[in-house]
């Protein structure tokens, strides 16, 4: 069987996630125009008559990392991108300028001894273009490709350059985390990655850096209706008044997002059982 393994790298909000999204046809990783939106690595299975391809989308690398959670993350990804793959594919967003971030995410890439495609993203946009700026990387990569992610142009060119480096592999050589159906994270997970969506998406800049979600109880309550109780911690009282909002106005209005798509994803109605609690150690308990 032909299979393989695709690293995803780049800095923060440069599409890894909405790239992944739209190639396996439907949302394994959150997105937001915030940077350092995934917190984790998500592994997601493609899949079609040339093979399978493992996407392994990781959270960008922030250029400076004050705090103790995008320490963390960086610190995590850097383990991930040391996984063995069979090609990397660096995502740059050419509506931004080349910078320190930039090139500390292009030292980190130089290092790894894999084949790689240099993935310009963000072709659609209208915003100002820094291109020339990074035209002399496609000297050091032998495949560049322009893409917009979002409205999958040129991916499918890209998809068939990719499968030029997934090969025919014995049951042996077959990689243990193709164990399982599409994604490698389970339903709690995943809900509790679409809420704190919603809270990247509707929240402003900080309290999404101060906020995780916890999925503590997922109940089939009849064929028709699930019950899930989650908790949004916050580091601090104050943020814990932000997001519940004058007369629980935005809690309400976070939970309603969230439980609409999460019904959507499961194809039930969904009962959700949404609070906010105060716990000043959350980054170092969960990350
Ligand atoms: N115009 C345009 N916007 C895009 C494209 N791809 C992604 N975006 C937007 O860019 C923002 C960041 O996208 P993500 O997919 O969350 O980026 P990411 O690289 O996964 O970001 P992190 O998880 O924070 O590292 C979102 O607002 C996306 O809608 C694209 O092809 N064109
Ligand atoms: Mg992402």
């Amino acid at each position: 069987m032909r299979i393989g393994k695709v690293l995803l790298i780049g800095r923060p909000n440069v599409g890894k996630s909405t790239f992944v999204n739209n190639l396996i046809g439907q949302k394994v990783a959150i997105t937001s125009p915030k940077p350092q939106t995934t917190r984790f690595s998500i592994k997601a299975l493609y899949e079609d008559e040339r093979g399978k391809i493992i996407f392994v989308d990781t959270p960008g690398i922030m250029g400076k990392t004050e705090d103790h959670l995008s320490q963390r993350i960086n610190e995590k990804t850097l383990q991930i991108i040391n996984e063995d793959v069979d090609l990397v594919l660096y995502i740059i967003d050419h509506t931004r300028k080349r910078d320190f971030e930039e090139n500390k995410v292009l030292g980190l890439v130089r290092k790894i001894n894999r084949p790689k495609i240099l993935v310009i993203n963000k072709i659609d946009s209208e915003d100002k273009s820094f291109l020339p700026q990074y035209k002399f990387l496609e000297d050091e990569f032998s495949s560049v490709f322009q893409i917009s992610a979002i409205n999958r142009t040129h991916v499918d060119p890209l998809l068939n350059k990719i499968f030029e480096y997934i090969t025919e592999k014995s049951d042996e050589e077959i990689p243990k985390d193709l164990k399982y159906p599409i994604l490698n994270i389970d339903s709690k997970i995943f809900i509790s990655e679409l809420i704190r969506e919603k809270i990247f998406l509707m929240m402003g800049e900080e309290i999404p850096y101060r906020a995780t979600v916890i999925v503590d109880e997922i109940t089939e309550r009849t064929d028709k209706l699930t019950y899930i109780r989650a908790r949004i911690l916050v580091t601090d009282d104050r943020y814990k008044k932000m997001v519940i909002g004058s007369l629980g106005r935005k809690i309400k209005e976070i939970g309603s997002y969230a439980r609409k798509e999460i019904a959507l994803a499961i194809n039930k109605k969904v009962f959700l059982d949404l609070k906010v609690e105060t716990d000043p150690h959350w980054q170092e308990t969960y990350y």
